[in-house]
């Protein structure tokens, strides 16, 4: 596995030991309830799977860039939901 598919994983298995969904999990982590993640809530999110905090800040951007669709540098739900159906295809 390379360092992205590592990251990944651990997103992936923080979603499925701690929440019965990924709407749960996504609730939980949208801290301020804006129905989009900020690059503030994905780096806690990172924190709960685990990831180093050397590198939490730049795989957040990278996270962003991927998988945000629009121009607002933010992951609403169907952004969201996109990269978990291709975190759990993988
Ligand atoms: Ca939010
Ligand atoms: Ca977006």
């Amino acid at each position: 596995m390379g360092k992205k598919e590592v990251i990944l994983n651990k997103i992936e298995i923080l979603i499925t030991n701690h929440f019965s969904t990924p709407e749960e999990a996504f609730a939980f982590f949208d801290e301020d309830s804006d129905g989009k993640l900020s690059k503030k809530e994905i780096v806690k999110l990172l924190k709960q799977a685990e990831i180093s905090g050397f590198i939490r800040g730049i795989v957040a951007s990278k996270l962003i860039e991927g998988y945000n669709k629009d121009e607002d540098a933010l992951i609403d739900w169907k952004e969201f939901k996109y990269a978990i159906d291709e975190i759990s295809n993988a």
